[in-house]
């Protein structure tokens, strides 16, 4: 029995500012152009608001690079808007979290710059530095042979003081040094108190199991013979210390907070790189006191190519694959004080439609309502993220690589143009740009498409990054009154996940038929009640598995207005309850 508590039940709508809505025609979302659509999001039953990052900041990593965590960045809007985005969703009963990104900051921060002035500037341990090593010949080589999240090695030369500094990131984000105390004090009163006093009710905590590193910093084994940097997770993820860490953020911090409404903070982490229920558990056990919930990223790997440095090689899936993923991750808290979440995209993935059903004209709709049935459906805590609720799909595959923003989707696009043009190999370059069309970072990064208008409504000027070409057939405006509509059975199912809170966010998840290749299914069960749950990731028509319709039970939703009890229609979901 879990011990019930708001965030558990409550469903989150993440905002990435920059694409969300533009209120003054600089192309850039913003926050008065959130506040403005504040009535939206309130209108589709969700709980809490997450923004993604709108700290000052150069924008290398959208963001996800602060140069000051005390300002927003100037294109958003201002510290008084983020407050008063604070008060319009509080005032609609909503609460409001901000994303924590404290691994590293970015290269433009005054910290980062005081500590690259000087060997014996009193910030230069805020960072890691080291020194350079040689080889026989006498050439510079970087301390270790670590690959970085973006391509390339993890350490960048600095002519300044003649020593590498540590980025798992780009070179623009140096990690930040979390065994120096004064360092996680000053992050602590800049990132943290400063916010919290303002109002807002949490945090989405960023890259939050590297904060502790290995700091002897031994080499990586050569996993691939054919390049210098190596994979080395193990050397900067989950490191002896990270527990100590977040402890004491929690304990020090966090927890002398309430939300506006006076209940406990919610905190989640993204916990990367740890595959191993045993491994997470610590970070949640309630009684441990870190964390609240983390997102774990099985279910976003589908797809990618083997290993840490071949992201972008795509790798097809099957269902059975996907149908383990769901299972471990829900039934890992069973007999357990933790608790789990649930999404289905985010800022950092493709769109969920066009990577794990059909985004073709003919499917898009039903694929939406069978992936927001998915999701509805299952055990924990659901992150929305923006454009979902309307069937959002990726960037056309027309498109040219040149279109895309991201660092990471450039670097790697890059280094396989390199590889390429070095005769190296050749088809990798075709299969990274497959890869990218269907997982990069941008798909997700498209301004989103409130109505038919210029722009899909998003800004009156010319937008950071391109428009979807279909924005006139899939947009907000067209299916607000339309009760058959992706947008309508979103709202639909948030309601029935509400009415239905026992069996659907409490209930302990059992697998059915493991190893059907087309139709996902599963039982969701609380004391008496029953939910079954049947999903046809096809085109074609699938039998309704056994067991799942039948006497007693009722259907709750379809993605089709007409079911036929034995069959399933092409991507039919379906949700039945027996009470
Ligand atoms: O991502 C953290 C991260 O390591 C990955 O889980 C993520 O999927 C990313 O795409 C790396 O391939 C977080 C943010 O969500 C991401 O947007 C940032 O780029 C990153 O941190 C660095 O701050």
């Amino acid at each position: 029995e879990h011990q019930r508590i708001w965030w558990k039940e409550a469903v989150f709508y993440q905002v990435y500012p920059a694409s969300f809505k533009d209120s003054n025609g600089d192309g850039w979302g913003d926050i008065p152009g959130l506040v403005s659509k504040i009535d939206y999001i309130s209108s589709l039953g969700v709980d809490v608001v997450w923004l993604s990052p709108m700290f000052e900041s150069p924008q290398v990593d959208m963001g996800y690079d602060i140069s000051d965590y005390e300002a927003v960045y100037a294109p958003y809007g201002t510290v008084e808007d983020v407050e008063k985005l604070a008060q319009a969703c509080h005032d609609r009963g909503m609460k409001l979290i901000l994303d924590l990104v404290i691994n590293h900051t970015s290269d433009q921060h005054a910290w980062f710059k005081e500590s690259r002035s000087s060997k014996t500037n009193p910030k230069r341990d805020w960072y890691f530095w080291r020194p350079a090593r040689y080889d026989e010949q006498g050439n510079r080589l970087p301390p270790t042979n670590y690959r970085s999240y973006f391509a390339g090695g993890t350490w960048t030369w600095d002519e300044t003081t003649k020593e590498y500094y540590l980025h798992l990131y780009a070179k623009e984000q140096p990690d930040l040094n979390w065994e120096n105390e004064e360092c996680r004090k000053a992050v602590y009163n800049s990132a943290i108190h400063f916010w919290l006093k303002k109002g807002i009710d949490g945090f989405r905590i960023d890259t939050v199991n590297k904060y502790s590193k290995h700091i002897d910093f031994p080499q990586a084994p050569i996993t691939d013979p054919k390049t210098f940097i190596q994979p080395a997770a193990q050397f900067w993820c989950n490191g002896p210390r990270i527990h100590e860490f977040i402890k004491e953020m929690n304990t020090k911090v966090l927890s002398h907070y309430q939300t506006y409404d006076g209940q406990p903070l919610v905190t989640v982490g993204e916990l990367s790189l740890t595959p191993e229920p045993a491994g997470v558990l610590p970070y949640i056990s309630a009684k441990q006191k870190e964390l609240d919930m983390i997102f774990q990223f099985d279910i976003t790997h589908l797809g990618q190519g083997n290993g840490f440095s071949d992201k972008y090689d795509f790798t097809p899936w099957t269902l059975p694959e996907m149908k383990r993923i769901v299972e471990k991750w829900q039934t890992f808290i069973d007999g357990t004080d933790g608790w789990t979440t649930v999404f289905n995209e985010n800022h950092d993935n493709g769109r969920s439609i066009s990577r794990f059903a059909d985004d073709s004209l003919a499917w898009r709709e039903v694929c939406a309502k069978m992936l927001a049935i998915k999701l509805m459906t299952q055990t924990g805590t659901v992150f929305l993220y923006q454009g979902q609720e309307i069937g959002m799909i990726n960037a056309p595959k027309e498109w040219p690589i040149e279109e895309y923003k991201d660092v990471e989707a450039l670097n790697y696009w890059n280094e396989a143009v390199r590889l390429a043009e070095n005769g190296a190999d050749l088809t990798r370059k075709e299969r990274i740009r497959h890869g990218l069309q269907i997982m990069a970072r941008d798909h997700a990064r498209l301004p989103f498409q409130w109505d038919a208008t210029e722009n899909a409504g998003f800004t009156t000027g010319s937008p950071w990054m391109r428009t979807h070409d279909l924005y006139r057939e899939i947009n907000a405006e067209s299916q607000i009154d339309d009760p058959n509509s992706v947008l309508s059975f979103y709202k639909k199912m948030i309601r029935l996940r509400r009415e239905h809170k026992d069996v659907l966010v409490y209930g302990s998840f059992r697998l059915l038929e493991p190893e059907n290749l087309s139709t996902f299914a599963f039982r969701k069960h609380y004391q008496d009640k029953t939910a079954f749950v049947a999903l046809n990731f096809t085109a074609s028509p699938q039998p309704v598995p056994t067991g799942i319709a039948g006497s007693g039970k009722t259907l709750l939703a379809s993605s089709y207005e007409k079911t036929d009890p034995e069959m399933l229609q092409p991507y039919e979901g379906r949700v039945y309850i027996d009470y």
